[in-house]
C-alpha cells in the first residue's frame, strides 16, 4: 500500500492534517491504535483560539462549530473573593475565543473524513515508523493479525505524548525540555447550565478552580488536586462541595450541580521536544509538546502545528520547494515556546504551589491586582489568551 503522507494518529491533529493535506489534493492515510469510540471518548479541552478556528473552516469542518459553539468575548479571574473581567475582546482589537468541546472537534473532523472516504485504519497495531531518515520512509502495522506496510513520502507524528514517533528519533537528534507541576486537574463533566455566561479561573487559599462549559446545558469543572489523591476519592457531592468552597458568594448561589457524566484527574506538565523533525518524519501536537491547560493552549498548538506542516508540505508537492519543510521545526518551536511560557506563567499565577511560603502568596496576589488594574497588564494576559498570530 502507497500513500504520499502517513499520519500516526487520529486525534484533533492527525485529523485536521488529514483533511487540510486532502483539501489541497494531497493522498493520505492516518493510522490509529484505538477505536474511533475509544478516541471520542477523551474528554478534553474546550477553548478554540481564532487560529483553529480559521483551520477547522480551512479544513471544512467547521459547519457545527459555527452553529454550537460559543463566541466568548471575556474570561473572569476570580481572587481575593471578587471577580475581575478581562475583556479580550476590547484588549486585542475584536479578538475572542470560541467555547467548543475537543470532542466536538474530533467528532467533525472524523465525520468530514469519512464522507470524504478517506482512509482511516483504527486499531492498527504495533505502529512502526521506519527508515525515515532515508527518501523512501514507510509505517509497519498489524491489522486483524496481518503484518502491513504503508509505503509514503513522509511521515506526520500526530501520535500525542505517549506516541512511538518521538520515541523513535535518533536519542542523539533529540531534545527534550520538563517542567512537572506538584498538582493535577480533577475535572467533571455534567449536563447542568453554567455557573457564569463566562469562564471563571479562580485562585483561592484552597487551590485553583476553573468553571468552563460546553453548551448553554453541559457544563465543564476542574479543582486543583494534590498528586497522591485518585478520582475513586472524588464522589461527585464531595467535587460540587470543594468547588462551592472556592466561588464567590454569588456563582456560589448561581452554581447548579447533577450527576457527573466523565471524572478523572489529569496530571500537569510543561514538555517541548526540539528539533519537531527527523528527515523525512515530521512531529505535531502533543507527540511533541506538552502545556499544562490552564492556558487553553494544547489543542490550539497541535492546530498551529498542523498549519504549518500542511502549508510545508503543499510547498513540497506544489512548488517542489523544501524551504517549508526546512523551515517547519524553528517556525512551530517560536510559537509552541511562546504558548508554553504563558501556560506556565498563567499556572504560577493561579495555582498554590505544596512548597510555596507566604511571601510567594503576597507575589501572587500583588500580581493580580497589577494584572487586573493595568491595561498593559490586562493585554498581556488576552493576547497571549486569544492566541498569537501565525507566523
Ligand atoms: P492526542 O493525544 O489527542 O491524539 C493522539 C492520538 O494518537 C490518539 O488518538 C492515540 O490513540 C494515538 N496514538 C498514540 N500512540 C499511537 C501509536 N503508537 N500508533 C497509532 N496511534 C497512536 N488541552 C487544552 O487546551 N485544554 C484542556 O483542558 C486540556 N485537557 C486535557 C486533559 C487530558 C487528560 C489530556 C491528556 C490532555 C488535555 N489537553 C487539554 C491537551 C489535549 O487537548 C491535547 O493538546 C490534544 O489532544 C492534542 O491533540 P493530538 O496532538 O492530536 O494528541
Ligand atoms: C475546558 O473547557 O476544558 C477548559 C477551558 C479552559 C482551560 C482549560 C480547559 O484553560
Amino acid at each position: 500500500m502507497r500513500t504520499q503522507v502517513a499520519i500516526i494518529g487520529a486525534g484533533p491533529a492527525g485529523l485536521l492534517l488529514g483533511q487540510l493535506l486532502y483539501k489541497a489534493g494531497i493522498d493520505n492515510i492516518i493510522l490509529e491504535q484505538r477505536s474511533a469510540d475509544y478516541v471520542l471518548g477523551r474528554i478534553r479541552a474546550g477553548v478554540l483560539e481564532q487560529v483553529t478556528v480559521d483551520l477547522l473552516e480551512q479544513a471544512g469542518a467547521a459547519t457545527r462549530m459555527h452553529a454550537e459553539g460559543l463566541p466568548h468575548d471575556g474570561i473572569e479571574l476570580l481572587f481575593g473573593g471578587k471577580r475581575h473581567r478581562i475583556d479580550l475582546h476590547a484588549l486585542t482589537g475584536g479578538k475572542r475565543v470560541m467555547v467548543y468541546g475537543q470532542t466536538e472537534v474530533t467528532r467533525d473532523l472524523m465525520e468530514v473524513r469519512e464522507a470524504e472516504g478517506l482512509t482511516t485504519i483504527y486499531e492498527a497495531a504495533n505502529v512502526q515508523p521506519l527508515d525515515f531518515e532515508g527518501s523512501k520512509p514507510r509505517v509497519r502495522y498489524e491489522k486483524n493479525g496481518q503484518v502491513h506496510e504503508l509505503e509514503c513520502d513522509f511521515i506526520a507524528g500526530c501520535d500525542g505524548f505517549h506516541g512511538i514517533c518521538r520515541a523513535s528519533a535518533p536519542a542523539d537528534k533529540l531534545r527534550t525540555f520538563e517542567k512537572v507541576y506538584p498538582f493535577g486537574w480533577l475535572g467533571l463533566l455534567s449536563d447542568t447550565p453554567p455557573v457564569s455566561p463566562e469562564l471563571i479561573y479562580a485562585q483561592t487559599e484552597r487551590g485553583f478552580a476553573l468553571c468552563s462549559q460546553r453548551s448553554a446545558t453541559r457544563s465543564r469543572y476542574y479543582l486543583q488536586v494534590p498528586l497522591t489523591q485518585k478520582v475513586e476519592d472524588w464522589s461527585d457531592e464531595a467535587f460540587w462541595d470543594e468547588l462551592r468552597l472556592r466561588l464567590d458568594p454569588e456563582a456560589r448561589a448561581q452554581l447548579v450541580t447533577g450527576p457527573s457524566l466523565e471524572k478523572s484527574i489529569a496530571p500537569l506538565r510543561s514538555f517541548v521536544t526540539e528539533p519537531m523533525r527527523f528527515g523525512r518524519m515530521f512531529l505535531a501536537g502533543d507527540a511533541a509538546h506538552i502545556v499544562p491547560p490552564t492556558g487553553a493552549k494544547g489543542l490550539n498548538l497541535a492546530a498551529s502545528d498542523v498549519g504549518y506542516l500542511s502549508r510545508a508540505l503543499v510547498q513540497y508537492y506544489k512548488e517542489r520547494s523544501e524551504a517549508g519543510i526546512d523551515g517547519y521545526s524553528e517556525q512551530c518551536l517560536r510559537r509552541i515556546w511562546k504558548a508554553e511560557r504563558f501556560s506556565w506563567w498563567m499556572t504560577s499565577l493561579m495555582h498554590r504551589f505544596p512548597e510555596a511560603g507566604s511571601f510567594d502568596a503576597k507575589v501572587q496576589e500583588a500580581e493580580l491586582d497589577y494584572i487586573v488594574n493595568s491595561r498593559a497588564g490586562s493585554t498581556s494576559l488576552a493576547e497571549n489568551y486569544v492566541g498569537l498570530p501565525l507566523v
